[in-house]
C-alpha cells in the first residue's frame, strides 16, 4: 500500500526553472559577462541537470576560453546565481503549481509520509518552502534529498534512492512526482511508479513508463494515487 509521496521541486512544485534562467543571466552581469540565456536556450541547457553542470557544460560547448578557469568560476558565479534566486522568490513569490498545496494537505491528513527528491540545493528547496508555506520545509517534508548530497545527479536514480533509504521504505510503497523526462528516469531507475506534470520547460519530453501524466496535478485525487502502486 502508499506509505508516502516523493516530490521533485523544481517544475515539479512551482514553475521555478524561470526564475531560475534569469537568476543566471542576473549573476551574468553582476560578473561581467556578455552571456545571456533566452527560454529557447535554457530549455535545451536543462538537458543537463543541476546549475553547476549545466554551467560547465556551457563553458565547455559555448565559452571555451573562460572553461580554462572551468570549476573556480562555475562556484563563483553558481553562488551570485543562489542568492539572485532568492532575490526573486521573495520578490515574485513562490507559486505553487495547482493541486500541489490541497494534495499535500489531504496526503498529510491521509498520515501519509512526504519527502523531496531533487537535484537543486537545500538551501533553495528551503526557501520555496519558507515562501510559500511560511514554515521550514522539515516542518512539511521528513525527508529533503537534494543536490550534492548525491554523487551522480538526475537522471541517475542515486536520489531517489537515498531518500527511499532515508524514510526506510521500498520502493514498492512510494509514488515519486515529476516534471521532466530526466526526473522520469531517476524515478524509474529506483523502481518508483511515477506521475508526471509536464511543466512550461518540460511539455513534450518523452514520458513513456510514468504511470501517470497529467496536466497539472489539480484534478488529481489520493484515491487515484493510491491505485498506483501494489494493493500488497
Ligand atoms: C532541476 C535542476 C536544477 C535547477 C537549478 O532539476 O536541474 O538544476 O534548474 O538549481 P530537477 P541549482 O527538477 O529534475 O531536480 O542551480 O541549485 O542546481
Ligand atoms: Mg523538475
Amino acid at each position: 500500500p502508499l506509505e508516502a509521496l516523493i516530490f521533485d521541486v523544481d517544475g515539479t512544485l512551482a514553475e521555478t526553472e524561470e526564475l531560475h534562467r534569469r537568476a543566471f543571466n542576473a549573476a551574468f552581469r553582476a560578473w561581467g559577462l556578455p552571456w545571456s540565456w533566452s527560454r529557447e536556450r535554457y530549455r535545451a541547457l536543462l538537458a543537463v541537470t543541476g546549475g553547476k553542470e549545466r554551467l560547465l557544460h556551457f563553458l565547455e560547448t559555448d565559452r571555451p576560453a573562460a572553461a580554462e578557469r572551468g570549476r573556480t568560476l562555475v562556484a563563483e558565479i553558481h553562488a551570485e546565481k543562489t542568492a539572485r534566486y532568492h532575490a526573486l522568490l521573495a520578490a515574485e513569490g513562490g507559486a505553487l503549481r495547482p493541486g500541489v498545496r490541497r494534495l499535500l494537505g489531504e496526503a498529510r491528513a491521509a498520515g501519509l509520509r512526504l519527502a523531496v527528491a531533487t537535484t537543486t540545493t537545500p538551501a533553495n528547496v528551503e526557501a520555496l518552502i519558507r515562501i510559500a508555506f511560511g514554515r521550514p520545509a522539515t516542518a512539511l517534508f521528513e525527508v529533503v534529498a537534494a543536490g550534492d548530497a548525491v554523487a551522480r545527479k538526475k537522471p541517475d536514480p542515486e536520489v531517489y534512492r537515498l531518500a527511499l533509504g532515508r524514510l526506510g521504505l521500498p520502493a514498492g510503497a512510494c509514488l515519486a512526482f515529476e516534471d521532466s523526462a530526466n526526473g522520469l528516469k531517476a524515478a524509474l531507475g529506483a523502481g518508483l511508479a511515477t506521475v508526471v506534470t509536464p511543466g512550461l520547460y518540460t511539455d513534450g519530453q518523452d514520458f513513456v513508463g510514468a504511470s501517470l501524466v497529467a496536466p497539472s496535478l489539480e484534478a488529481v485525487g489520493l484515491g487515484e494515487l493510491e491505485a498506483l502502486v501494489p494493493a500488497q
